[in-house]
Formats: C-alpha cells, structure tokens, sequence
C-alpha cells in the first residue's frame, strides 16, 4: 500500500518531489484497513447482545444512571503534589518529607485493589480515565493512586481486551502530580509463577518509564530472597521501593507462634536493609486487629527507620478501628478507597476515616467535599459491575477463620461458580482454611492464595478430604498451581514444606531448594520480539514483549481478539458489559475527534444454521452483522 500511495500521489506524477517529500507528506503512511473499524465494532455489540458477556451471561441492558463527573477548571495548572517531590529531590527527599509529615497520608486504591477485591477487577479503563483528572485536581495532597499491577494487569488482556499499558499511560497523562502506586508480586511479577531475573529487571524498569512511582513489592510467602531482584531494580530505575511484609496469623494469640511480633519485627529489619525506602505492611485478608496493629506499628517504629505504609481490607468491619490504633501508633500512611467502593472485602473508607480522626491532630490534610463528590461518581459507576459483585453485604467475621484475602474472595467465587462450585461456596471457605493448615499454616497472597484456592477447588470438587490425600494422596493429580508451589517455583515457606505432604504431592521427584530465578534462563528479549512480529505480521512494542514474555497465551489471545474485533476499550461500560437494547443509541468516540453514532435496529430470527443477523444504524447508515447464537 505504501508504494502504491507513493505512486498515486499528485507530487510524484508531476515529478515536484525531494528528498524530504515522504517526510513531509503523512498521508502516504494511511493505509486501507482490512476490515473496517464500524463493522469490528458492531460485530462486537451484536455478539454481546446475542450471546452475553463471560461471567455474566445473556441479561437484558439495565437503564443506569449517567455517572456524574465532579467538575474541576481544566485550563488552570495542576496542583502540586508527592510527585513534584519525588521528581524534585528524589526518593531520598521525598521519604524525608514523609517522614516530616504530622498527618497520617492517604493512598486511594480505588483504580486497583478496591474494584480487585469487590468487582473482580472488572473495572474497565473508560470509567478510570473519565475520573483520573478530577482525583488529581481535587485530591492533590494524596500519598498516591494505586492504580496498576496486582491482577489488573491479566484481567485486562483476559476479560477486558484492553492493553493495561494504556491505562498506565493515560493515567499518568491525567494525573501529573500525584505518585502512582502499584502491586509487584516481587519474582511473580503480575503474574502466578516465579519469571527469570531478567524479565522482572525489564518490566519494571519500562513500568517505572510508564509512570510507576511507588513499587509495593511483596512475595508471596514472605520470602526475602524472592524480593532482592525487584527491590534493586527498583531503586535503579529512581523510584520507590515499598518492601512489604505480608501480614498473617494473629499476633495476639498465644497458640499461633509461627508468626509473632518478633517473625515480622525480623522480617522488617532485614527489608530495610535489603534497600526498602518505606516499609509496607500488607494485611491482604484483614487479620490485623486494632490491638494488634498498636503493637505491631508501635514495635515497628522502634525496630526500623524508614516510614510505614499500612493496607488492610475491611472484610470484618474492623478497619477504621483498627487503622485509628495503628495512627496513634505512628503508621505514615494508610491505604483507603472512595467510599463507595470501600468496605467489605475492599479498603476502608477514606471518607469515614476522615471523620473518624476529627479532632486528632494526624487527621488526614484531604478536601472531603472531594471525597464525597467522587465518591458519588464511583456509586454510579459501580453499579454497572453488578455482576461481579460477591454477594457479601455485610461485615464478614469469619474471615479471621478462613483468612482468604480481600482480592481473591470475589474472584475464587466466579472460579468456584465456574467450575459448578457455585453452592457449594461455604464448603469452599471451610476447605481454603483446611489446605492453609495442611499446607503448613502458610502466607496466603498471590499466588500462594491462588495455590491453596486451586487445591481447596479440587478437594471440594472430588469430594476428598484431608484424610484421603494422606491415604491414597499418590494416586491423584493434583493442579499444576499445587505441584509448582510444592517443587519449590514459588520459593521458600517460613519454616519449610510439611515433608509428608510434599512427597505425596511430587510423588518422589525432588524439589529445589535455590531461588527459582537462578534456575530460569533469561528470556531473549530480541528473539521473542522477532517471534512476535512473525505471529503478529506488524513492529511490536517494547510492552507487549514484556505482556507476551509474562503471559504468552493470554496476550496472543488478546490480540486475535483485536484483530477481529477492532478496540473494545473505547465502548461505554453498559455496551461492553451487556450489548444494546433495541432501539437504542449510542455515541462511541473511537478516537480523539471522531464520533460514530451507532443504533440497534433490530436483532433477526436465529437461521438454521444457528445465526442471526443483528441490524444497526451507523451513522444513519444500515448495516447489519451476522452473529453465530451460542444459545
Ligand atoms: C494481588 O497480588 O493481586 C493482591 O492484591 C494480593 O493481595
Ligand atoms: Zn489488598
């Protein structure tokens, strides 16, 4: 096409040309595409409102309210924030002002692990991108946004079909003054498995090029040696490096001495001198008790030096109590989301911890007008992810017992669901606390979570118990997710494997006992480009190397999607979620400027070859697809 534009061209049939004649003249680079952009488009929306959407199903569109954007003054500059602080003096400058901060500083997880732990991750980069200028202008004395990593990055490609590189990039467009924050699963990256050295070195050093200014690193069973690689690759790249500790067992109780003061008091003084430049404390299942959290903040503080960045979830109800202890403790920052999209198996809410601390001299320094006026927008946002919703409306005790963390309880249900699990639920809760105790009371967090998640599916699925697995263990197969965990591709656990049940479950093959990473040949960044490039037939980019290096069939799959079916992402959630009513319409911005007008006319009678042709306007235009009825 570029030739046959280059011959074609008026310049170049009256012979007015130079050398600077391609340069100059960018038309010559617009090339016919092979399916057009509208018809992608409705092949998507026919299909959604024929078939449904995955997790989901086929379900009349609901009317929704407009989701209210707060307004702000675009035109004015930003105010400045903890990013000016970062750029300016660095990450030794800004952990100094931190620690010079009487208030007790704010992280909103709103865009991360609030909708990670209610919703399913299911919150698409449209209602983000909609809100994240506002939050930067409203909110601008935040800690940070988390924003990124953790399972958002798999869910994207998965379900979402949408690069969550492009959030990154459109978030820090729109949020120039606050740190972005995310989740790295230390060697596990954004993903279930330890990847070789060189592909965590890579992928933060592009996501911290990307806009990632805080890296909570933690591993998944609190094992140090799996947290080295990503610290110091961290602080190469300039940015912060949150070393975290993952928060389990129960202080308080006398009968559970695996994990007490002193394990975490150790664990703490060993990041900081690992490189840390806060230290977080993450309490993914939120097991931390008020009395605890004074203890363990109060212990902390006289153990290390650098400040401490605390996250919970509100699972039980106890969050905003439990955070009040551990501020008048000292704790540096705590993790909230928007009030709307906190509580229950999310964070506490910024909004009742604002009023919790009146009257106390740390209360957080946020707008709370803002609070709530965002905090609005996200209620009418939320409801479009209905679907996805866990089912838990009220504070949720038992948590102190299953110790499942906030992030996974909604997702291990829809795997439970899929698997027709789905009534079976309570027996699941019961067998995740029943494998953690097999396992040898382990850290539960991704991936180790998801490892005894997988092996709590199984029990409950071939209805065995634990005794079972002791007599006739040999015989089963087990989830890949279990043997990895238990060869040793995971790391370390606290005190080692429980032998018995590790031999059971290699069936005699030796584990390792090094870090998986020094086993793991580097992945040959070149090579898996130039592989891509066959696949794809197009240049590929330095991100979508790293994606297909940390989930091959995932990202392929995401691009096939693309292929047929053009951009999703720029669909309104309603449409993506559940297609059109007849009737109706809707306006799609498929890039800056460019407006189609789209209208479901009529859905066909299914042929009989199981298709039906769904007639739309486009643009006032008939078209019509054909979409093959999965029903
Ligand atoms: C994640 O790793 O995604 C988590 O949120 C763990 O709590
Ligand atoms: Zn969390």
């Amino acid at each position: 096409p570029f030739l046959e534009n280059v011959v074609k061209h008026k310049n170049f049939l009256n012979g007015e040309y130079d050398t600077s004649f391609i340069d100059s003249s960018p038309e010559l680079f617009v090339f016919p595409k092979r399916k057009d952009r509208g018809t992608k488009m409705l092949t998507y929306i026919g299909n959604v409102t024929v078939n449904g959407f995955p997790g989901i199903g086929k379900k009349k569109k609901p009317v929704f309210e407009k989701a209210h954007v707060p307004k702000v003054k675009l035109s004015e500059p930003y105010p400045r924030g903890t990013k000016q602080i970062l750029d300016e003096q660095g990450a030794e400058g800004l952990v100094h002002w931190l620690k010079e901060q009487k208030q007790v500083l704010l992280t909103d997880t709103t865009f991360r692990d609030a909708h990670q732990s209610l919703l399913a991750t299911r919150v698409r980069t449209n209602d983000i991108k909609n809100i994240a200028e506002p939050t930067a202008r409203l909110l601008p004395n935040l800690f940070s946004l988390e924003m990124w990593g953790g399972a958002t990055f798999d869910v994207s490609y998965r379900f979402l079909k949408e690069d969550p590189w492009d959030r990154l990039l459109t978030v820090r467009e729109k949020v120039p003054n606050l740190l972005l924050q995310m989740l790295l699963r230390a060697s596990n990256a954004v993903g279930y498995k330890n990847y070789p050295d060189n592909v965590i070195k890579e992928f933060v050093e592009k996501s911290a090029q990307a806009g990632i200014d805080v890296f909570r690193i933690f591993d998944s069973l609190n094992w140090i040696k799996g947290m080295t690689q990503a610290i110091d690759a961290v602080r190469e790249s300039g940015k912060l490096a949150e070393a975290t500790v993952c928060y389990t067992g129960d202080i308080l109780d006398p009968s559970r001495r695996k994990y007490d003061l002193n394990y975490y008091k150790e664990m703490a003084k060993e990041l900081e001198n690992s490189g840390a430049h806060i230290l977080g404390i993450k309490d993914m299942a939120g097991l931390l008790k008020p009395e605890a959290a004074y203890d363990l903040i109060s212990a902390l503080k006289e153990t290390i030096n650098i400040p401490i960045h605390l996250h919970t979830h509100d699972t039980s109800g106890n969050g905003i109590y439990m955070y009040a202890k551990a501020i008048e403790a000292g704790v540096d920052v705590v993790d909230v989301a928007l009030s709307s999209m906190a509580g229950l198996t999310s964070q506490p809410s910024a909004n009742s911890l604002y009023y919790a601390l009146a009257g106390n001299e740390r209360q957080p320094q946020v707008e709370i007008n803002a609070l709530e006026k965002l905090s609005q927008y996200w209620e009418s946002v939320r409801k479009y992810y209905s679907e996805f919703e866990s089912g838990m409306i009220a504070p949720h005790t038992e948590i102190y017992v299953h110790e499942m963390p906030g992030g996974q309880y909604s997702n291990l249900q829809q795997q439970a669901k899929a698997v027709g699990l789905g009534d079976r639920w309570n027996e699941v809760k019961k067998m995740y606390r029943r494998v953690n105790d097999m396992f040898g009371d382990i850290v539960k967090v991704t991936p180790s979570s998801k490892v005894v998640g997988d092996m709590a599916l199984f029990m409950v699925q071939n209805n065995l118990t634990e005794e079972e697995i002791y007599e006739r263990g040999e015989t089963l197969d087990y989830p890949d997710s279990v043997i990895e965990l238990f060869e040793g591709y995971l790391g370390q656990p606290h005190g080692g494997f429980p032998k018995e049940l590790q031999r059971i479950i290699l069936k005699g093959r030796e584990p390792i006992g090094v870090r998986p990473g020094e086993l793991l040949e580097p992945v040959n960044f070149t090579a898996l480009k130039e592989d891509l490039y066959q696949q794809l037939n197009r240049p590929v980019t330095s991100h979508e190397a790293i994606a297909y290096a940390l989930y091959p069939k995932v990202f392929t799959d995401y691009t096939k999607t693309c292929e047929a079916l053009g951009n999703v992402s720029v669909l309104d959630t309603p449409t993506f979620l559940y297609g059109m009513r007849l009737g109706e319409e809707i306006e799609v911005e498929i890039e800056q400027g460019k407006t189609l007008i789209v209208k479901l006319v009529s859905v066909g009678e299914a042929q009989t070859d199981g298709t039906r042709v769904v007639y739309f306007e486009l643009n006032g235009q008939p078209r019509e697809v054909i979409i093959k009825d999965e029903s």
